[in-house]
């Protein structure tokens, strides 16, 4: 009994739907990739079971993964936040992991004139998400009608088939080489890891482990390890302009008079802290990626 016990413990694994090709399918894989985890066959068949940790990867397309873990037939997956709210399932939002942002915003042919969020009233707008324009309209007591449409939302008013578009923009290019104009932000997106709310004790955990690695690996992409050499009366000075993860860490160098700093920036700050430090006379800075960061 014991033993059925720990052989069910053993084959426990975790499932983790991933889009199958499409914006958020390399920089997902290249994920799980930097924290540790390898899959056995990289070309994308519908199943793909990691070598070295008890995981296996579901690829699916996007609009499909808040359904499958909802149902539980994968227990986590990575997708756009803008699917999740759209699809409306309740899911857990474990970790906002950085890439595939964007923002959904309601844009106007250019030439219209457009005084504030009352000038939509009446309008007809043509989307592929119906669901989180509606809740926007309802919360802002607007009166549109919403054609719902799959792809190239952005011709519908070029086409008289709307007078508006609700639909997710990047760098705007797409609504410039239109003749729209964007009116109102809507909502900021970004890829997200969405869990089940019901994981099993041995699933968790194995979630939990990942999560550890996807912050370890997080982190180090938003810091850098930087090296200076500082003459000693500016160590205080110094000191107190590096955040560090505790304090830096500060070594004397053979000539005398001067020690060597080391410390952790994060990306933000970087180059405000590097003048800083100049002006404080560091000299020699050396700035070095990381690769893993635990804290
Ligand atoms: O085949 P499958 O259904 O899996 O994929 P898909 O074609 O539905 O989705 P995909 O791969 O295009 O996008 C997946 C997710 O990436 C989206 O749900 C968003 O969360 C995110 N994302 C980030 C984007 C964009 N940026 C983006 N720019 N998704 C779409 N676009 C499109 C947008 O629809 C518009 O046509 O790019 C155009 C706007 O881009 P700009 O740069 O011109 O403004
Ligand atoms: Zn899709």
């Amino acid at each position: 009994m014991l033993q059925t016990f720990f052989l069910f413990l053993i084959m426990e694994k975790l499932s983790i739907a991933i889009q199958k090709s499409g914006r958020l399918s390399e920089q997902s894989l290249e994920l799980l990739e930097e924290s540790g985890i390898k899959l056995a066959n990289g070309n994308r068949k519908l199943l793909s079971a990691a070598r070295n940790f008890p995981l296996e990867a579901v690829f699916l397309r996007d609009d499909d993964i808040p359904q499958y873990v909802f149902d539980k037939v994968t227990d986590v997956g990575i997708v756009g936040e803008n699917v999740v709210k759209e699809k409306g399932h309740e899911l857990q939002i474990i970790e906002r992991l950085g890439f595939a942002r964007c923002r959904l915003s309601i844009a106007l042919p250019k030439g219209e004139t457009y005084s504030g969020i009352g000038d939509l009233d009446g309008k007809r707008i043509a989307t592929s998400y119906p669901e989180i324009l509606g809740t926007y309209l309802h919360e802002n007591h607007l009166d549109c009608e919403i054609h719902e449409i799959s792809g190239s939302v952005e011709i519908a008013p070029g086409i008289g088939l709307a007078d508006a578009i609700f639909d997710i923009v990047s760098t705007g290019s797409t609504l410039i080489s239109n003749g729209l104009r964007e009116v109102e932000v809507v909502m900021q997106s970004e890829a997200v890891l969405v869990a089940n709310k019901e994981l099993s004790i041995p699933v968790r955990q194995i979630l939990d482990k990942l999560i550890f690695r996807i912050r370890a690996v997080q982190k180090s992409k938003n810091n850098k390890y930087i090296l200076l050499n500082a003459p000693n009366e500016k160590l205080d000075d110094i000191a107190a302009i590096l955040p560090g993860m505790k304090s830096p860490t500060i070594m004397p160098l053979a000539e005398e008079g001067w020690s060597s700093v080391h410390s952790v920036l994060n990306e933000n700050d970087f180059w405000d802290v590097i003048d800083k430090l100049q002006e404080h006379g560091a000299q020699g800075i050396l700035v070095v990626p990381i690769e893993k960061m635990i804290t």
